[in-house]
């Protein structure tokens, strides 16, 4: 049995939600996130971790290669196949180049397809790293693994059309047991136990909603299982308070930290504010952001204004005109905010309510 763990997109280096207070201690917690999968992995060794392109949202500096090769360095037993993608892509300058990796590490050097043995396992790894931010031609779609018997990887970073695009059916049907994806950021099993992108390591921005870890599987009598493993220390969460009649400014700022209470303070939240509102209250979304780790605050709310009894009021009226005009259809969202905010302008400014 080989037993094996798959990750990519660390991005390492790089700093989510820039310019709000958490953005340092985010770039700090990608490192320490990667730092305890290893530690995991020394605690529990497995045979074989996948890293399948932008371990670094960068170029790497020496000094950061230096500490990943060291954190190798303390799982031996562990058989590392690691490859460059688009952010890290190797550079004509990159401190990839020629770096010396422990010897438990296989660094693709080359962007051709290259299939390496597994010290002292019938592992048989494919892949091959990026030189360039992008490479346009299909690299992988033709491959077919090495004719010995064994455990076939194809470790593969892309699938758009910019990043060596991927023809799914053809990969699926190319032979190798596991194909190790990285590049999209939201996980998702392509192929149940045989095709997966496990996503980025922590959430980097604010619309990888859910949780996020990487794939944890096993080969044993030629099949392969594999789970996903939460492992993030935060996550990005939607959070829609409903907005009632009676609901003022403060009433939302308790209900909003109550329920970030609940679902954890560490998170990231991006607030959503839907119901309805009586028509001069004001809501400062604004003041709410700075409560908790709020990255956004949506504001659907609308005014709580009676149509029916306001189209009596002021048939006949630019005002009337108005609101029949959006009465007699299905509104969009957009069209229903330009209804109410509409409303509001003409009626604060005072219209004229005789005939
Ligand atoms: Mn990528």
């Amino acid at each position: 049995m080989i037993r094996f763990i798959h990750l990519a997109d660390v991005h390492l280096g790089f700093a989510p939600d820039r310019g709000f207070p958490w953005s340092g201690e985010r770039e700090e917690e990608i490192w320490e996130t990667f730092r305890r999968v290893i530690a995991s992995i020394s605690k529990n060794p497995v045979d074989c971790l996948f890293i399948a392109g932008d371990l670094f949202h960068r170029q790497p500096l020496l000094r950061e290669l230096k500490e990943v090769n060291y954190l190798f360095s303390t799982i031996p037993d562990t058989r590392i196949f690691l490859m460059a993608g688009n952010h890290d892509y190797i550079r004509r300058d990159s401190f990839y180049r020629g770096f010396p990796w422990e010897p438990n590490v296989v660094f693709y050097q080359e962007e051709k397809p290259l299939t390496v043995k597994a010290a002292g396992l019938d592992v048989y790894v494919t892949g091959l790293s990026y030189q360039h931010q992008e490479i346009r031609e299909p690299l992988y779609d033709a491959l077919t693994p090495v004719e010995e018997d064994g455990f076939h990887v194809l470790l593969a970073h892309g699938g758009d059309e910019k990043h060596i695009p991927m023809n799914r059916k053809a990969l699926a049907a190319s032979g190798f047991d596991y194909i190790a994806l990285g590049h999209i950021h939201k996980p998702e099993a392509v192929l149940r136990d045989k095709m997966i992108y496990p996503g980025d390591l922590e959430p980097l921005e604010r619309n990888d909603m859910g949780e996020r870890g990487y794939v944890e599987g096993r080969f044993e009598n030629g099949r392969v299982k594999t789970r996903f493993v939460p492992f993030a220390c935060r996550s990005y969460q939607k959070l829609v308070l409903t907005v009632r009649e009676d609901s003022t400014q403060f009433s939302l700022e308790e209900m909003m930290k109550m329920d970030i209470m609940k679902r954890g303070g560490r998170n990231i939240y991006k607030v959503i504010l839907q119901g309805t509102r009586a028509p001069e209250t004001l809501l400062f979304p604004e003041k709410l952001m700075a409560l908790g780790n709020v990255v956004e605050v949506l504001d659907e709310t609308r005014p709580s204004y009676d149509l029916e009894a306001l189209l009596r009021r002021y048939g006949g009226t630019l005002v009337g005109e108005y609101i029949a005009h959006f009465l007699e259809k299905d509104r969009t969202l957009v069209e229903e905010k330009a209804l109410y905010y509409g409303i509001q302008a003409l009626l604060e400014n005072g219209f004229p309510t005789g005939k």
